[in-house]
């Protein structure tokens, strides 16, 4: 009998990468540079289901501020990127629009950690997404994607108090085009999600 379907191999590819794979998504508002990050950190191509906005998004899918925007992501998106030799990233960018927020409970099972990215002309787009990480008890740290047209300048301080984080978790700026820009995003995440676990060992 052929010995390769006659008793399963100790480890399969698959199942050593996911030994070593940590989920990650990418939660925030519409139009907040999610897709845009996954693509400029993922060293596979992202699988996303972007759509051209027709005619029904209107008045649905609110692109107030964001001239620019013409598509949008009807699931979500998916990437991979390899920190070093033995840690790989799964990235999920889930849907930000408010229609989709079923789906992030779901999505949110079996993910060590999260990255908010937060638009500071739509500050409030951020909120129930740090809501369902606080409820999920999903460790998370909050990258703000300033884009050039953003004049409002708010120092990471104001952001804070506006998004009402507590000192302890993680706020940095980001520019989600820019793959060592994102990647540094997912480096402080690990890091946070490290210092978490040493926490946690610490106490008895
Ligand atoms: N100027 C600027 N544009 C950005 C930045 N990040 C994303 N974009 C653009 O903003 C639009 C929305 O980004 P996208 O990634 O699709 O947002 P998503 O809905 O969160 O997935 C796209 O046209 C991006 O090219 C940024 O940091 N600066
Ligand atoms: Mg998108």
């Amino acid at each position: 009998m052929d010995s390769a379907t006659s008793e399963l191999p100790a480890r399969t590819p698959l199942a050593d990468a996911a030994e070593t794979g940590l989920k990650i998504v990418i939660v925030g508002g519409f139009g907040v540079g999610k897709t845009t990050l996954v693509r400029s950190v993922s060293e596979i191509r992202p699988l996303n289901t972007e759509e051209v906005m027709t005619q029904a998004g209107i008045g649905v899918d609110e692109t107030a501020g964001l001239t620019t925007k013409t598509t949008t992501t009807v699931a979500f998106d998916f990437g991979r990127i390899s920190l070093n030799d033995r840690m790989v990233l799964y990235l999920f960018g889930a849907p930000g629009q408010e229609r989709f927020w079923f789906l992030w409970d779901r999505l949110f099972s079996g993910t060590l950690g999260a990255v908010v990215l937060v638009d500071t002309r739509r500050m409030s787009e951020s909120w129930y997404a740090i809501d369902r990480l606080e409820h999920h008890r999903t460790p998370f740290v909050v990258a703000v994607n300033r884009f050039d047209d953003d004049v409002s300048a708010f120092s990471l301080a104001e952001i804070r108090q506006a998004l009402s984080l507590p000192d302890h978790v993680p706020l940095i700026d980001c520019d989600a085009r820019v793959r060592s820009s994102g990647k540094s995003v997912l480096i402080n995440l690990v890091d946070h999600l490290y210092e978490l676990a040493m926490a946690r060992e610490m106490t008895p």
